[in-house]
């Protein structure tokens, strides 16, 4: 995708929570509704244009039931014009019936689209977090030793079919080389459709590494099944979020950001709010002679409803 290279625009992309960290690991994860809408609109102020969505409990857990979304969903709208991206992975530990309800439900301009089916190994953060709060925040990453995120090509065609008739049009997330061919596998049959919206996955363990090579490698292939019907947005696991979101930037690509990704701001330095990570990467863009693309553009860039 050669797209930014000739605009110089970059869609910046903020996942504000998710269902990967927990609670016990960052005081500034969001949790309740009113959290989330804080961080979603000061995320949003500070040059996001795309808000990647997960719902949660009041003990953090992850909350993928439709009326979940609905306690900041509204609210969030009202207030930005930013793209609202909800999430059809949910948690890798739910079903894919229950991960597909809310986008079914809420019918977004977005949606996310996993790939394909893999190991999901969150466990060697047990390395650096040892104190929860709560029990399930242990086993959620235990647990993680004998978890396998399925996405099978079955599971795959049932969140096309909940959500396509409503418009709503996919980030599709692909964490490794395979997840490109398999949405090459779609396209040749025809359910889904050109421009392609492909957020690369860095890092997460069970996926493809966070080297240098590995972006080039994704870029490639991506290049090379796709020409210019995609265009392609990076997001780096932990540590890894900044050296590849500016590496993917200096490519062409679009940037993901946000605490489902990374908790941190610099190194051994947690970050205070989504907003941070999206001021820290808007100055790297535009200290790259870029510029941030506003939701509009970023809708025309990738062909949404509006
Ligand atoms: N958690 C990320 C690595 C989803 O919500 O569908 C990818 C993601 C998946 O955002
Ligand atoms: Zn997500």
């Amino acid at each position: 995708s050669k797209e930014n290279v000739k605009s110089g625009k970059v869609i910046i992309t903020c996942a504000i929570t998710g269902a990967i960290h927990t609670p016990s690991m960052s005081p500034h994860l969001p949790v309740t509704p009113d959290e989330i809408v804080s961080e979603s609109l000061a995320a949003a102020e500070a040059g996001a244009s795309i808000l990647h969505l997960h719902a949660r409990h009041a003990d953090g857990r992850p909350d993928q039931s439709p009326e979940g979304f609905a306690q900041f969903l509204p609210r969030i709208k009202q207030s930005t014009d930013a793209v609202m991206n909800i999430t059809t992975g949910g948690s890798p530990y739910m079903s894919v019936e229950e991960r597909a309800a809310p986008a079914a439900t809420w019918q977004p301009e977005l949606a996310s689209l996993n790939m394909g089916s893999m190991n999901f190994g969150l466990y060697p953060m047990l390395n650096r977090f040892k104190e929860f709060k709560h029990d399930w925040e242990r086993e959620h990453l235990e647990g993680s030793r004998d978890l396998v995120f399925r996405n099978s090509f079955k599971d795959i065609e049932y969140v096309l079919e909940t959500c396509y008739g409503n418009g709503t049009r996919f980030e599709f997330e692909c964490y490794d080389i395979s997840h490109l061919y398999n949405l090459a596998h779609f396209a040749d049959r025809g359910l889904v459709k050109a421009p392609f919206f492909v957020q690369s996955v860095f890092g997460l363990l069970g996926g493809i590494g966070g080297h240098p090579e590995d972006v080039l490698h994704m870029k490639r292939t991506a290049d090379r099944l796709f020409g210019e019907d995609y265009r392609w947005s990076v997001l780096g696991a932990g540590a890894n979020q900044f050296r590849i979101a500016t590496q993917a930037a200096t490519l062409g690509g679009n940037v993901r950001v946000g605490l489902e990704d990374s908790l941190w701001a610099g190194r051994g330095k947690l970050a205070t709010s989504n907003a941070e990570q999206v001021a820290k990467i808007r100055g790297i863009v535009e200290g790259l002679g870029l510029s941030v693309a506003t939701p509009d553009e970023a809708r025309e860039i990738l062909g949404l409803k509006g």
